[in-house]
């Protein structure tokens, strides 16, 4: 409860802070940096969000902690050289929320952001069974140039074939099967099987959590789009990220 209070104290004073990892094409050009929140604790440090989102979860607040990641992205994100969009993940503002599509559209009109340069990243369990009326509301927003991800792919309980249902332009291949694609056969097969898939119905895709050479050169091989990871950079804080960008790739 005590934890649950300084959270709530710094959603509403902006005490949280957002660190930015880049995806990089394959030339390493950066064509995207998601937002990963960091909480700088007064006590304990930075905190990772694995010890906060189940804090906000809680609380209840976790819808409230996206919008301050949106709002504060996209104002980020606005000061970027074109064409590097932002990609921030979202939690608990969900496409079936009645104010979903009001909300997002109202955060990119008040940063002045291209809205082809903001990436909304959703896990499978998001997207799945949208009533008619909540994929149309998306649909706007991708009228518009918004693009929606898919995180973790291959962690749910989707099948290969839901994919083509998912309203979602890019898929991100969980980092689980991109650390052992370049030496384990069922992790190869499944990032494959995910890539041709994805590219088969047209969809764009990220690998996560590239950690080595090997890895980044399957994944290649494979005809992934994008990769994110530690072999290119860690999440950095706003002016690392901003002065890495203006150095180039
Ligand atoms: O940054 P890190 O790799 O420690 O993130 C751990 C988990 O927290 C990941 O599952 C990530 O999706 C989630 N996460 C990180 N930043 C955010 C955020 O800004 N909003 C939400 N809803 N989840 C986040
Ligand atoms: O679940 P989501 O994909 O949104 O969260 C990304 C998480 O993966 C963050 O916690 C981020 O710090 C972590 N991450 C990013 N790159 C790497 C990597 O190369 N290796 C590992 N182990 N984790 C990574
Ligand atoms: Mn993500
Ligand atoms: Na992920």
């Amino acid at each position: 409860v005590h934890l649950e209070g300084q959270l709530r104290d710094a959603l509403a004073h902006d005490g949280l802070a957002l660190h930015y990892q880049p995806v990089v094409g394959e030339d390493g050009s950066v064509l995207t940096a998601e937002a990963l929140v960091r909480w700088p604790h007064p006590d304990r440090g930075l905190l990772p969000p694995d010890v906060f989102l189940p804090v906000a979860e809680q609380g209840d607040l976790l819808r409230e902690l996206d919008r301050w990641v949106l709002r504060t992205a996209l104002r980020e994100a606005v000061t970027w050289p074109e064409p590097v969009a932002v990609a921030v993940n979202l939690a608990g503002l969900v496409p079936g929320d009645p104010e979903f599509v009001d909300t997002v559209a109202t955060a990119i009109a008040e940063s002045g952001i291209p809205w082809n340069r903001v990436v909304l990243e959703l896990v499978e369990t998001a997207l799945v069974d949208l009533p008619s009326r909540v994929r149309q509301s998306m649909a706007e927003l991708v009228d518009r140039g918004v693009r929606f991800a898919v995180d973790d792919f291959g962690t749910g309980y989707s099948s290969l074939a839901r994919l083509k249902d998912l309203p979602a332009q890019i898929i991100k291949v969980d980092r689980r099967f991109v650390s052992g694609v370049d030496h384990d056969s069922s992790d190869f097969a499944v990032a494959k099987a995910v890539v041709d898939m994805a590219r088969a119905m047209g969809r764009k895709c990220v690998a996560e959590g590239v950690e080595t050479e090997a890895q980044f050169q399957v994944l290649r091989d494979i005809g992934v789009d994008a990769y994110q990871g530690w072999l290119f950079s860690r999440p950095v804080p706003p002016k690392e990220f901003r002065a890495a960008l203006a150095l180039g790739p």
